[in-house]
């Protein structure tokens, strides 16, 4: 399958610089970050948007380092990237000589990436290079999508074909559906009395949220999911108990606890879905698992009943099909009522306190967006679970991009950036901490030179928030995380050409937020919120998801 690029992600240096001089004119947009880790989370943004593979181009030694983060990011989280990174002439490489470095800035990208890429090639010769990138941008697909490298020494972009490139062979055979496993998925569903979907981030990859909605609507099933899949279900909908795990909601975890059967699809159902007790997740349930990657249902880390390893869509449209075979025998007005009372039960108050609360901002901002579509980013630490767990969701009107994986503080801005790139129209707002918005604040610079109108919104606790809160549980104190001094973002916020405001309590902060809105630039609002709020509830080590630890 052939798709017409229309950017690239770059960060110069001299290895890159052949092909950087080839893309003038070619009719390919070049986006310029100001750091190699800016160029690769906008491309993941736009790999993330449009599920086609982009691709990112930097150049040796420091640059290779310097993305190396993005680019776990996204082999984590299945983003399809073809990472192009400039490398020292075949003759001054240093394998296979026993040698730290033999070329300037030669660094084995190879081995450095191929713990987080799907596949690595260095063609060493200029015929090999079409035939490379034609496999870099399948393999990226093929299957469980992620990054794949491409590691172009210098003589070999200088270099002239010599011959045609060869068509690189088919790599992936898709699985077809087992029809009979998959009726005794529905006959089990159907038969269920208290059922809970959980939906990964692979049903939105796959295209199949239409179906997974369907899937449960027809069941009456109520639909948990991890914070990848945020908007699977529309955060409002009676059937939607928002996603479980470490920061997810009580709700979830109760009702996944209590399941009699339980459909997993397109999750990895990872430790911080299931906290560390994986023996203790859903211990009355049949657990009925779809997934398209084999190595994750080989290492399931939770016992598995009946296995589909197909991609979401094929899966859960023959599911579809079978269930209208299987009338639902069960009523589960008595489980949705019982859910109904956990959900009053547990909602999530801020703690007690009258300065400005993280939670107010992103109601906030929820509301005045309301009636937008929008692509929600966030850093990584406790702002990005109230973003989470205030902000509503609905894929794909209203879009969520966060670090899941790899955790990366400094995925928040420039992958706004990607977002606002890849989607010119949509209103982009990006929640982040002030730890994380720090980690990549230069790409304040690339926002006013494109002129992207994102949104910034920080959450300034003066706190490594989410570490703090970790440390203070286990030790009571919180050095090196806590009580941190911090810039005045809104003055940083202007020198780079934003419009920006400040906001110190909740009087002014509809006001301060709508201007921002308002603004046909990049705008930046920095609210200075309550040091001491938490996270909670949270899932804690030790802990059952039904019984998560939660501020006294
Ligand atoms: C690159 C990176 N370094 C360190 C961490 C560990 N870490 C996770 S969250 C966090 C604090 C984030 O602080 P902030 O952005 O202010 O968010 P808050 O938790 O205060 O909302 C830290 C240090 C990380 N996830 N990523
Ligand atoms: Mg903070």
């Amino acid at each position: 399958m052939r798709h017409r690029l229309a950017r690239v992600f770059v960060y110069p240096g001299g290895t890159i610089a052949p092909i950087l001089e080839l893309m003038d004119g070619c009719g390919i947009d070049v986006f310029c970050s100001r750091h190699e880790q800016g160029a690769g989370y906008a491309a993941l943004a736009a790999a993330r948007l449009g599920g086609e593979p982009q691709v990112v181009m930097v150049t040796s030694g420091p640059g290779v380092t310097n993305l190396a983060t993005a680019v776990a990011d996204a082999y984590f989280d299945s983003v399809p990237l073809v990472v192009l990174t400039g490398q020292v002439g075949t003759g001054d490489l240093r394998a296979p000589r026993v040698l730290r470095q033999r070329g300037f800035q030669e660094i084995d990208a190879v081995a450095l990436m191929a713990p987080i890429t799907k596949a690595q090639m260095t063609p060493m010769h200029p015929d090999e290079v079409a035939g490379a990138i034609e496999t870099a941008f399948r393999v990226a697909t093929d299957g469980r999508p992620g990054p794949v490298l491409v590691d172009l020494p210098m003589d070999v972009q200088r270099g002239t074909l010599t011959a045609p490139a060869a068509a690189p062979p088919h790599l992936f055979v898709s699985t077809g559906v087992d029809r009979a496993l998959v009726n005794r998925a529905a006959e089990w569903l159907a038969g269920a009395r208290r059922p809970v979907v959980i939906a990964g981030q692979g049903v939105i990859q796959s295209g199949a949220v239409n179906a997974l909605r369907q899937v449960a609507g027809r069941l009456g099933a109520p639909v948990s999911h991890s914070l990848l899949a945020m908007g699977v279900m529309p955060t409002d909908s009676p059937l939607s108990l928002g996603f479980h795990g470490h920061t997810g909601n009580q709700v979830a975890g109760l009702a996944i606890h209590h399941a009699d059967v339980l459909l997993v699809v397109g999750s990895r159902l990872d430790v911080r879905q299931t906290g560390t007790r994986p023996d203790a997740f859903a211990p009355r349930a049949r657990v009925i698992r779809i997934d398209i990657d084999e190595t994750e249902l080989a290492h399931s880390r939770v016992p598995m009943s009946l296995v589909l390893r197909n991609d979401a869509a094929t899966a859960l449209y023959a599911l579809n099909e079978a269930l209208t075979h299987h009338a639902v025998g069960v009523d589960h007005e008595a489980w949705l009522q019982q859910i109904e009372r956990w959900r009053a039960e547990h909602s999530l108050e801020p703690g007690p306190g009258n300065r400005l609360k993280p939670q107010a901002v992103i109601s906030a901002l929820d509301r005045l967006t309301a009636h937008e579509s929008v692509i929600c980013v966030s850093g990584v630490g406790s702002h990005q679970q109230w973003t989470a767990r205030h902000f509503t969701f609905d894929y794909p009107r209203r879009i969520w991009l966060t670090s899941g994986g790899h955790g990366a503080m400094g995925f928040d801005l420039p992958t706004a950036i990607g977002a606002q790139l890849a989607r010119p129209a949509a209103r982009v707002v990006c929640c982040v901490g002030d730890g994380s918005l720090q980690m990549n604040i230069q790409e304040l610079a690339s926002l006013t030179a494109y002129n992207l109108p994102v949104k910034i919104v920080v959450i300034d606790n003066h706190r490594l928030g989410i570490v703090s809160q970790f440390q203070r549980l286990n030790w009571g104190r919180d050095p090196t995380c806590g009580d941190k001094w911090n810039p005045d973002f809104a003055a940083i916020a202007r020198a780079y050409g934003l419009y920006a405001a400040t906001v110190t309590e909740e009087e002014t902060l509809e006001q301060a937020l709508e201007s921002a809105l308002a603004t046909p630039g990049p705008a930046l609002v920095h609210c200075i919120v309550d040091p001491d709020e938490d996270v909670s509830p949270m899932l804690l080590t030790g802990q059952t998801i039904d019984a998560m630890w939660t501020r006294a």
